[in-house]
């Protein structure tokens, strides 16, 4: 409130020289006007006062100002104008290097087995705010905790990071034999058109035990931090994301094609249209933008709207998504059905062991068969590739299958 602004920086007149830090600063500093209804007043004035104070720049000398806030978007144009703050500093998602030195700070605070790696961790986790981070440390102790474990261990890690990006993993649901053979199928699709596409990033694991809302999934690993996204990339991942659909179809008939492909479906065709309307990727289209982000509704969400143009325009925005899809559609299918075989080898391998690591997949497309030590059966935790960990992106809300989105956007 008002009042709390004029006491906090009383406050710090009388403890001067000092620092006032106002974090969540949207939460008094949202655009006045913005929302239903007719705004909320005691915000308002709680903003007014705030505006009044850091005004007074005189009678405030050796105070410094820092406020923090995720959506610097919706702040009120007053307080970023001159005089207000005089310097605005970006914060991005930190990188490996940051990933790595905030895990140290967390993992301070739990007792690690030797085997722990805060390098690799980092290297599979891009994308990770420190909260996410932080998460990840303490999800890692629970399961240390549950399995009667005196030490936290890089399998608890691993874990860990498959629970905070993907959801819950639900063993004990039942499944039908049909239904795990139409799951090994579909991700199996996804798992080869992945191989056959040098521009995709490499598999991490494939899975058919359910998780979260997925009945299985294919996670990718990017080789590195990825700060650009590539025409060569998306049409990839469009491939990749029809590859699960796809392989339904080839193996149990166009009648017995499932649902189950919806997540896929949202993830191509959001890919698609921004490919058309955003990142100028269609040549019939040009590098024009056709649709704006929106920046809030009032709820939060951001949406995306088209700007004015002709019915014909919008005409063949539609028909280029459309052609986009189709294609990789066909590029999925001709991958599948001229690698039928390894369809079928790959699918097998799933039913039998549930969960293939990227390099088993490799191998069993390579040579048709693979190996594992014995008494490592069906155990995901049992195979996370040399070096390798998680990969990008793949949060529940993100789709079913790990896909890399352009971070930093
Ligand atoms: C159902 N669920 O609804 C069952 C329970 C096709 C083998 N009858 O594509 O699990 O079918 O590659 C984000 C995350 C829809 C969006 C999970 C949208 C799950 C997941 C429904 C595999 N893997 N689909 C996939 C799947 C389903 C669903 C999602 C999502 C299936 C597919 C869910
Ligand atoms: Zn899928």
């Amino acid at each position: 409130g008002a009042s709390r602004v004029r006491d906090m920086f009383e406050q710090a007149k009388k403890n001067a020289p000092c620092i006032v830090f106002i974090d969540e600063i949207d939460a008094v500093g949202r655009h006045r006007g913005a929302g239903l209804g007719n705004g909320n007043d005691e915000r308002e004035q709680t903003l007014n006062q705030l505006l009044v104070e850091m005004d007074g720049f005189e009678a405030n000398e050796g105070i410094i100002i820092i406020a923090a806030t995720n959506r610097p978007d919706v702040l009120d144009p007053a307080l970023l104008r001159p005089g207000r703050f005089d310097r605005q500093v970006v914060v991005p998602r930190p990188d490996i290097e940051g990933r790595e030195k905030i895990l140290a700070v967390h993992m301070k605070k739990v007792p690690l087995a030797p085997d722990v790696n805060a390098r690799t961790i980092a290297r599979g986790t891009p994308g990770f705010s420190g909260a996410d981070l932080a998460n990840l440390v303490n999800e890692a102790a629970l399961m240390a905790a549950r399995r009667g474990k005196r030490m936290v261990a890089m399998s608890e890690f691993e874990d860990a990071k498959d629970k905070v990006m993907m959801g819950t993993e639900r063993k004990s649901m039942v499944m039908t034999e049909d239904e795990k053979k139409m799951t090994a199928y579909h991700e199996a699709g996804h798992a080869l058109v992945s191989v056959h596409e040098p521009a995709s990033d490499p598999i991490h694991k494939a899975t058919i035990i359910p998780r979260g809302r997925a009945l299985g999934m294919v996670m990718r690993l990017p080789e590195r931090d990825n700060y650009s996204y590539h025409r060569d990339k998306m049409h990839a991942n469009l491939a990749v994301s029809m590859g699960g659909r796809v392989a339904e179809e080839i193996i149990f008939g166009y009648d017995k094609v499932s649902s189950g492909a919806s997540g896929d479906i949202q993830y191509a065709t959001k890919l698609a249209r921004d490919m058309v309307t955003q990142w100028g990727m269609s040549d019939l289209m040009g590098p024009l933008q056709y649709e704006e982000e929106q920046g809030e509704t009032f709820l939060g969400y951001s949406q995306s709207q088209r700007v004015h143009m002709s019915d014909e325009t919008a005409k063949k925005i539609d028909l280029e998504i459309r052609k986009l899809i189709d294609d990789s559609y066909d590029r999925a299918k001709h991958v599948l059905t001229k690698h039928e075989k390894q369809l079928h080898a790959l699918a097998n391998a799933l039913l039998e062991y549930e969960t293939l690591s990227g390099d088993e997949i490799d191998e069993l497309v390579e040579k048709g068969k693979f190996d594992r030590p014995d008494g490592e059966v069906a155990k995901p935790t049992a195979v996370p590739s040399a070096g390798a960990s998680i990969p990008k992106a793949g949060r529940n809300k993100k789709g079913p299958f790990g896909d890399p989105k352009p971070q930093g956007a």
